[in-house]
């Protein structure tokens, strides 16, 4: 049998698993906690010699013969795809080969990586080689000795190679093997990557004990107290254990009787994601010959359901998570250490208060960091059989006896690795996965390690071996059902919510509303952290890959690409929606009797808001400050809501919109937890001056045109269409408005795209002229054209009357109604967009508004904009998704202005009422069209859109719809648009 296709043996001289902890030497290297002076440590990271071949069985028996045939060279760690070898493959459920478990295809790739050392070690010391991840299968083989194999990619492996090692010149060989039986619990939504992918290292016990150590905390009645317990596993040596804070010793810990250690803490400062404080515990081991110290960070901190509630400490908690793979755009699973710290320090940045690790453990160091920065985590087993879903037998190896001792051990490797993490609080015995007896005998097995935790699995859809109740993507109607439901229930939160594939997701305040309503919801986690899209160069450009384009079939294209982080590191709009609707603090503006009062709501679980600064300002329109004030805030209690009468502002002359900007800081560090503005006072409206001018019209053939000294304007008398418009000889519009119902469809809108595309044909519109006339007026002249706007084969559309009144000065007045006209009973439920296109001058490169933003926004995805005066130029305003799709669109614009580089000339546009913008440097056409960022073809003007409105984003692509109230609808319209010219002269006059 091959011993990767027997599913009875998960290892062969592998180590047990032990908690990550390192040895020390001396006591200070042990409060230094530094990897390199671990005992022993020597890092076998680098490069290593390689060979690539097409089955295990071609690797060549002969040691000597195959160590030379290692002819190639390749890092440690990498994944072999992203070095030419293999082939790269996306596929979300699917497995790549038959399902025939536990056999795998016969060819199966595999590589053999070669590495050449010194060592030494003195009598009664053993050498321990550690693996932190291998993908999939792998065995070990030292100076032509064979030393053990390995299963579980994600899962450390240690090995005692002391017998077989020498001083010098060691010549250690891996061979690794892409599939396995294991593969089949290793079916995660994911690229499909091989190879020693995780840092690889030596380290030595120097009086030959394996020993391992679990901390756990116990707190006593009140929680002011805790017992800590700690035992010391696998050892007859003695130690002695002192607890340290901030690399000081603040007391010895009672002595240990047979292996175990209790004693009372009084009053230690407790572990939260809010207060993140960690304690050393420092382990001096007596060994045979010598002392060494082992130090441990943890914790005082309990996990516990109390009256059907997650609570930490004995509170409540609220989880406002994200789900977390490891990858890197360029390294795919290898993740380097300032990545991971990155992204802790952004999660901590954004509001993220949980990280759920989908669908594997990380890297030890990545719990380190939640550790330190206070971070929740759901530490989740390396464990996904997905593929049997569509053989109609999902259970078929979850429910089979015959496997238990794969998903056990999965289970229990990461539990003994992690147990020491204040961070973790609840295991989750994997993903996707069906349910039967083989996760009751991880849960079994996990709770006879650690009792301490909850354990999680959303497969468990009756939540019989699972602490907590999960759902994922749950739709609002039934998470508010499941919220009702509380009575004698299990907590619930949402393991995945919030798609943030493309632009999106829309909908999370009211996740957000719905969970913070009922009790038993006790939040979630975002699916997810961030794009899994591959990075390229080609023709000078980086772009980004996702499955289908390395040739790789069946594949799930771009699903993989919904992080809330761009693939360069950028945050997404949604990371900033997402750090709005996770805000800790909570205002609401209350007016009575004259008196203003700001009404501040702490939504941390644990810490009160005095190290909290409120900087409150008065803005005019503009951005102007009129006035300010900073405040540092009392101690708000957790959930506690107070009122302040702030003081009230006014201007008399009322030329503009005053808002007030709250911005909450953090006082030390002047980091923005959240911000909000409230309009105080809305500006009187004034009627637009228009002066009156004479124009020459002149009629040929086809064209209408009016012009006088200023300016130009020539329509099609054929087609309605307004194709020049110019201001003293400079063209603004070249053509348009033109009606539109169509946006470049986003990946929520993947499930509406059929019905939209070949039922309704939202895409091809096409006008019909009912109607053209100008006329003379006392001020200048009105072009009037009717129309009617219908798609293709459509019993309904759309009577339209646009209304030009052209005044001097080039100003332009654009009344625009648009009728429903529906002769037929089959109608769509929810358009796209509403909109009108106007190609203008391209040179007006520079794009500023008075609306939402600075961000793109969209009715459903709009917490984190807020009102003001925005600039930016065009080529900026485009959001580059990895899938090229509709984006930077800004709501609420009441005027704005196009302007040269130069700003020597420009036009304004008044929008009443106010309207959504849009502006491109390239259609919608060739935005749809484009499969890649970098494949946008860039059209010789630029393209505006002003929408009546559009559909919101919803979370569609794996989730709910938009909510009814953000479905856009067949419906009456009114607008006005105002062009008026800039010129740099006039803007001077003015001043
Ligand atoms: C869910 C998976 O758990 C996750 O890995 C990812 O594939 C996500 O969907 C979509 O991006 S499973 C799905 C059936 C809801």
């Amino acid at each position: 049998m091959k011993p990767w296709e027997n599913i009875h043996a998960v290892a062969d001289n592998r180590l047990q698993p032990v908690a990550a902890f390192n040895r020390y030497q001396t006591l200070q290297d042990a409060l230094d906690m530094e990897e390199e002076a671990t005992i022993g440590f020597q890092s076998l990271n680098g490069l290593w010699q390689f060979r690539y071949f097409h089955t295990p069985e071609e690797v060549p028996q002969n040691f000597i013969e195959l160590w030379k045939s290692l002819n190639e060279q390749i890092e440690v760690p990498s994944c072999w795809q992203l070095k030419g070898y293999d082939q790269m493959h996306y596929t979300d459920v699917l497995y790549p080969f038959p399902i025939n478990p536990p056999f795998v295809p016969t060819e199966n790739p595999t590589g053999v990586y070669g590495y050449e050392f010194d060592y030494e070690v003195n009598k009664g010391e053993r050498a321990i080689l550690q693996f932190e991840g291998v993908s999939a299968y792998f065995e070990v083989y030292l100076n032509g000795e064979y030393i053990g194999f390995s299963k579980g990619s994600r899962l450390e492996s240690r090995f005692d190679i002391s017998e077989y090692l020498k001083p010098n010149g060691n010549q250690l060989i891996v061979k690794v093997v892409k599939w396995s039986d294991g593969t089949y619990l290793e079916d995660q939504d994911m690229w499909w990557l091989s190879g020693i992918f995780r840092p690889v290292r030596l380290y030595k016990l120097i009086d030959g004990e394996d020993l391992d150590i679990q901390i756990d905390t116990q707190p006593q009645e009140g929680y002011e107290d805790f017992q800590l317990s700690v035992q010391i596993k696998h050892t007859k040596s003695n130690a002695r254990l002192y607890l340290y804070e901030n690399g000081k010793r603040i007391r010895e810990v009672n002595p240990l009787i047979d292996g175990k250690s209790l004693t009372t803490i009084l009053a230690p400062k407790r572990w939260t994601a809010e207060t993140p404080h960690l304690y050393t515990l420092i382990c001096e081991i007596e060994g045979k010959d010598d002392f060494y110290f082992i130090p441990v960070k943890f914790g005082f901190r309990e996990v516990r359901i109390i009256q059907n509630q997650i609570c930490i400490n004995g509170v409540p908690i609220f989880l406002n998570g994200v789900n977390r793979h490891d990858f890197n755009p360029k390294n795919g699973l290898v993740v380097s250490r300032e990545q991971m710290k990155s992204d802790v320090e952004m999660m901590k940045t954004f509001n993220i208060n949980a990280v759920r690790t989908a669908h594997y453990p990380n890297q030890s160091y990545f719990y380190e960091l939640c550790d330190e920065y206070g971070l929740y985590v759901i530490d989740e087993a390396d464990l996904e059989c997905h593929g049997f879903e569509n053989t109609g037998v999902y259970d078929w190896i979850s429910d089979n006896q015959l496997w238990e001792k794969q998903y056990v051990d999965r289970g229990v490797r990461m539990v003994e690795r992690d147990k020491n993490h204040p961070s973790i609080i609840m295991w989750s015995l994997g993903n996707e996965s069906s349910s039967g007896q083989n996760f009751t005998a991880m849960y079994g097995a996990i709770k006879q390690i650690d009792s301490s935790r909850l354990i999680h699995y959303e497969g468990d859809k009756q939540a019989a071996y699972s602490d907590v109740y999960t759902t994922m993507y749950t739709n609002y109607e039934k998470l508010e059902q499941l919220g009702k439901l509380s009575e004698g229930r299990k907590p619930h939160i949402l393991c995945e919510y919030g798609h943030a594939m493309g632009n999106g997701p829309g909908g999370l305040e009211e996740y957000q509303r719905i969970m913070r309503k009922y009790s038993r919801l006790q939040g979630g986690f975002i699916w997810e952290w961030y794009d899994q899209a591959i990075e390229i160069e080609r023709d000078g450009e980086t772009t980004y890959f996702y499955g289908g384009d390395f040739k790789d079939t069946p594949n799930n294209s771009n699903f993989c690409v919904d992080g809330l982080i761009h693939p360069d590191r950028s945050p997404s709009t949604a990371l900033y929606e997402v750090k709005k609707v996770f805000e800790p603090i909570k205002t609401e503006l209350i007016q009575e009797n004259k008196q203003l009062k700001l009404s501040i709501q702490n939504l941390y679980d644990f810490i009160d808001l005095s190290t909290i600064q409120l900087e409150l300002c008065y803005l005019n329109e503009e951005g102007g400050c009129l006035f300010s004030k900073m405040k540092n805030l009392p101690a708000i209690l957790p959930g506690e809501i107070r009122q302040f009468p702030i003081e009230t502002f006014s201007v008399q002359d009322g030329t503009q919109d005053i808002y007030l900007r709250l911005r909450f800081k953090q006082q030390e560090t002047g980091h923005l937890v959240t911000e909000n503005q409230f309009l105080i006072q809305k500006k009187k409206s004034t009627e637009p001056h228009f002066e009156s001018a004479k124009f020459k019209v002149e009629q040929e053939h086809m064209k209408l045109t009016i012009q006088n000294e200023s300016s130009k304007a020539v329509f099609n008398q054929v087609t309605g269409l307004l194709e020049t418009y110019a201001y003293q000889g400079e063209v603004f519009i070249q053509q348009g408005p033109r009606m539109t119902l169509w946006r470049a469809p986003i990946d929520n809108d993947m499930y509406q795209l059929k019905e939209w595309q070949e039922t309704f044909f939202l895409n091809k519109l096409s006008e019909q002229l009912r109607g053209f006339d100008y006329q003379e007026t006392a001020d200048g002249i009105t072009v009037s054209v009717r129309k009617y706007v219908g798609a293709l084969n459509q019993g309904w559309g759309y009577e339209v009357e646009l209304t030009y009144n052209f005044f001097g000065k080039g100003m332009l007045n654009l009344f625009i109604e648009g009728k429903p006209k529906i002769n037929c009973v089959e109608i769509p439920k929810m358009l796209p967009r509403i909109g009108f296109e106007f190609q203008v001058n391209q040179q007006l490169s520079e794009f500023s508004w008075y609306g939402l933003g600075p961000r793109e926004n969209y009715s459903d995805s709009k917490a984190s904009a807020f009102m003001g005066t925005y600039h930016s130029t065009v080529e900026n305003l485009h959001v580059p998704y990895v899938f090229p799709q509709e984006n930077g669109a800004h709501m609420n614009v009441e005027y704005a202005a196009l302007q040269d580089g130069k700003k020597e000339s420009g036009w304004k546009l008044s929008m009443n009422p106010p309207r959504m913008l849009t502006i491109h440097d390239y259609t919608k056409e060739a935005l749809e069209k484009a499969m890649h960022s970098d494949e946008i073809e860039k059209s010789p003007f630029n393209v505006l859109t002003i929408d009546i409105a559009q559909s919101g984003l919803g979370s569609n692509s794996c989730g709910p719809e938009q909510q009814e109230a953000h479905r856009l609808k067949i419906q009456p319209f009114v607008t006005e648009i105002n062009f008026e010219p800039m010129k740099r002269e006039e803007k001077q006059d003015e001043h």
